[in-house]
Order: structure tokens, then C-alpha cells, then sequence
């Protein structure tokens, strides 16, 4: 049977990122996508001019009519934009007893509109990092959460640590905005692992929605938290080789699948 898979996002209507890309990258990977908008965002190639929460009660309705009925084999979070939506969508990882849970922990767009509200960090950390099997921070992110400025591979270490001690067996950082070659690190296992790829040059839209979405099905299909990583890090490569910009923003390229 094909692996279920639920994304719990925003939604991007110009579909390159949030649940629309989402469900895109599970299905070029074969798994079977399910979506649960947790905001909404106003967006085009050129940013994000407005975002909205879907109430909590509605998103917990929406995820409690699904998992008492298709129980997903992961999840994957990413724009939650409330402290309550964090909150909803915590409890229901811990009614339901989900063990596959991936968490992009989104905390503000390219074009830089908070997609999370400062106040609702501290419930990220405190009450969906526990139950994670991995987070997927990018630098900036790294830095919000734990403080630390990030300007070499040892600040990245101790940023992991840190990280890691807020409960997630894993965490991936993602060193694309770091100076030098492009490196994600993947910290949790019994060594550290190191990801490097030719940096692409230019701005790419929902890299970090389609590379957690990616990870999120290997895992589903039962691979190792490592091998998961390193098979959808392969894929979104070369997936970034045949990006183009869709819009009027032609700086921004969009993944084509
Ligand atoms: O890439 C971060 C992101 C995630 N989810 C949604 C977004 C964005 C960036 O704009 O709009 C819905």
C-alpha cells in the first residue's frame, strides 16, 4: 500500500511553497498527500503581502476528523503563524501517538512577514520539538531558536546542541544562507553528517517546504532518518537545476514537477 502522508501549513496559492507544493512533492514521490491549511497567506512570486490563521478550533477539527479515520505514516508541520495552532496541532501529535513527525519550523518568509508570531516560539520549542523525529531549521531560524549567531561550523555545532536538547532525535541545519559551499548538517545519530552540493546561484521559492515534504515521505516509507535525508537532498538538487521563475519576479524560481 502507498504510504499516507499529512502536511500541516500555510497555504501559498502561487503553489511553491506551503501545502500546495507540499502535496506536490508527495506525489511525484508516490506517496498518498493529505493537506490541513493551518493559515493563509496573500502571495505571489514578488512575497507574502498578508497572511490570516485558520482558527485553532477549526484546524483541530481538521486534523481530528483525519486522524481518527486515515491514519497518517508522517507528518510534516510548517506555517502554523499562532501559538494556539501550535498548541492544537501538539495535542493531536500526542492523541494520536505519531511517531514520524517532521517539523520545518517556519518562522518568517524570504520577503520577510513573520509566519509565525513571536509569541508562539516558545510553544514551538516547548511543545511540538519533543515529539519530533527531526527539525529542519535553516540558519536564521537556528539562530531565533536558540540565540546563538551562526557564523562558522562550530556555532552550527553548538546551535545543533541546543537544539537537540529541546527534545527532536534529530535536526537538520540547512547552511545555504552561510558564506562558502552550500552544507546541511544532520545532527542526532551516532555521527554528525555532513550534506554538501554545489551552491546554486539565485533565489529559490519553497526550498525548505520541498525539501522537509521530501524527507517526510522517505521517512514515511520507513528509511532511516539519515537515509531519508540523504535521498531527498539528492532529489531537491536536482530538482533546483530545472527551476524557473513562473511569475513576474524573475529573481525567483519556482520548482517545475
Ligand atoms: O518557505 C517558507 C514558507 C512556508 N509556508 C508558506 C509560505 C512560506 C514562504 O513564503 O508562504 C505557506
Amino acid at each position: 500500500m502507498m504510504k499516507k502522508v499529512l502536511s500541516i501549513a500555510g497555504s501559498d496559492p502561487s503553489s511553491g511553497a506551503g501545502i500546495q507544493v507540499d502535496l506536490k512533492v508527495f506525489q511525484a514521490l508516490g506517496a498518498y498527500g493529505m493537506a490541513v491549511p493551518a493559515a493563509l497567506t496573500v502571495q505571489n512570486s514578488r512575497g507574502v503581502s498578508a497572511v490570516e490563521p485558520v482558527s485553532s478550533s477549526m484546524l483541530s477539527k481538521q486534523i481530528e476528523a483525519l486522524l481518527s479515520d486515515i491514519v497518517p505514516d508522517a507528518i510534516k508541520t510548517g506555517m502554523l503563524l499562532t501559538k494556539q495552532n501550535v498548541i492544537a496541532v501538539a495535542a493531536s501529535v500526542r492523541k494520536y501517538k505519531i511517531r514520524n513527525l517532521v517539523i520545518d519550523p517556519v518562522l518568517r518568509s524570504s520577503s520577510g512577514k513573520a509566519l509565525l508570531e513571536p509569541a508562539a516560539v516558545s510553544s514551538l520549542k516547548k511543545e511540538l520539538f519533543p515529539l519530533a523525529r527531526i527539525v529542519t531549521p535553516n540558519i536564521p531560524e537556528a539562530e531565533a531558536l536558540t540565540g546563538i549567531t551562526i557564523k562558522s561550523e562550530q556555532d552550527m555545532d553548538r546551535a545543533a546542541g541546543k537544539l537537540l536538547d529541546m527534545g527532536p532525535a534529530y535536526v537538520l541545519i540547512k547552511g545555504g544562507h552561510l558564506k562558502g559551499a552550500a552544507v546541511d548538517t544532520l545532527y542526532g545519530g551516532k555521527t554528525v553528517l555532513s550534506f554538501s552540493t554545489n551552491r546554486q546561484k539565485g533565489e529559490f521559492h519553497g526550498t525548505g517546504c520541498v525539501l522537509s515534504a521530501a524527507i517526510t515521505v522517505f521517512i514515511s516509507q520507513g528509511l532511516s532518518v539519515e537515509k531519508a535525508v540523504e535521498k531527498a537532498k539528492l532529489r531537491v538538487d536536482r530538482m533546483l537545476k530545472t527551476a524557473r521563475p513562473v511569475g513576474k519576479n524573475k529573481n525567483s524560481r519556482y520548482f517545475l514537477f
